[in-house]
């Protein structure tokens, strides 16, 4: 079994923007910028819009970040995307979910220009994507593809097998598993609640991508010998091991299935940090103009 360390993916990966970051400030450029709008203290979503102005920081990049309270308007958060929508010295823009629910999330999504939109959330550049024109692709689908290409798994041809089918992993995933791309060619199949005899066909999977949401809901039984499995799920669990109080756990029984595995990314340090320097790698793009030239 090989462990795919998406931590030390990550750590190279923001070496190499990094180094990119210095060499436009030297030919008198600016520095890529992201601004997040958090709203509400849910521990999770702190934790995360931290971590992803903290990797801001160790790039080089300038990061902004917008706090509301749980009982923000929409009105006024439509008012704050629109601010930075037309604030040119601000190139990427992220809304950290969950929202609260009398929020309506695609509304604020869709008020994102698609060129600041580096989460790739907004309908814009999911259709572009779809249909394979230039676009920023979700962080945590570009964070896998990324994983998988710099751990060398040949994806052409192989049955893979998603598990769960949201508009932020599951459905992004299946499109680019399937593309006539490197990453890609895999004969895809989506599995989800309604899915019946699952087990007979996760257990034809080459590469299994688990984005259930269910903790360790992976078992040996359901992996074929030798497969690669991807697991997208974040759980916390209470801990008195932990100076936090509790520990992170994925979607899949990491200790059975990782002996039948070729490869498997652990949780956490698997796909994880991965999604953060996706984010990065999306705003330098958007710094840059790439995908909206
Ligand atoms: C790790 C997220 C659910 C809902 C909204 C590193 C992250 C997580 C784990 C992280 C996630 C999950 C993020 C590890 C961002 C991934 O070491 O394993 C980083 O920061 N994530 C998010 O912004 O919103 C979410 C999961």
């Amino acid at each position: 079994m090989e462990l795919i360390d998406g931590k030390k993916v990550a750590v190279t990966i923001k070496q190499e923007i990094a180094a990119e970051v210095k060499r436009m400030l030297d030919q008198g450029e600016k520095a890529p910028h992201l601004a997040a709008i958090l709203v509400g203290e849910d521990p999770a979503s702190q934790t995360y819009v931290n971590s992803k102005a903290k990797a801001c920081k160790e790039v080089g990049f300038i990061s902004s970040n917008y706090n509301f309270p749980e009982d923000v308007s929409e009105e006024e958060l439509l008012k704050t995307v629109e601010f930075i929508n037309n604030d040119d010295d601000i190139d990427g823009l992220i809304v950290q979910l969950p929202l609260p629910d009398h929020i309506d999330n695609q509304k604020i999504i869709q008020h994102i220009r698609p060129e600041k939109d580096v989460d790739g959330f907004h309908p814009v550049n999911v259709g572009r994507m779809t249909i394979g024109l230039p676009s920023y692709v979700s962080a945590t689908p570009y964070g896998i593809l990324e994983l998988i290409m710099r751990s060398r798994i040949e994806t052409k041809g192989k049955n893979c097998v998603i598990l769960g089918r949201s508009n932020i992993v599951g459905k992004p995933m299946s499109i680019l598993m399937a593309r006539n791309e490197e990453p890609g060619n895999a004969t895809v199949t989506v599995c989800h609640s309604k899915t019946k005899n699952l087990k007979e066909i996760t257990s034809k999977a080459d590469i299994l991508i688990v984005a259930i949401g269910k903790p360790e809901f992976v078992t040996e039984d359901m992996v074929k010998d030798n497969a690669v499995v991807i697991d997208v799920g974040i759980h916390r669990v209470k801990s008195d091991k932990t100076k936090s109080g509790f520990r992170l756990i994925g979607d899949v029984k990491f200790d059975e299935v990782s002996p039948k595995a070729s490869h498997i990314t652990p949780v956490p340090g698997g796909v994880g940090p991965m999604t953060i320097v996706s984010l990065l790698m999306n705003t330098l793009k958007a710094s840059k103009k790439e995908i909206y030239a």
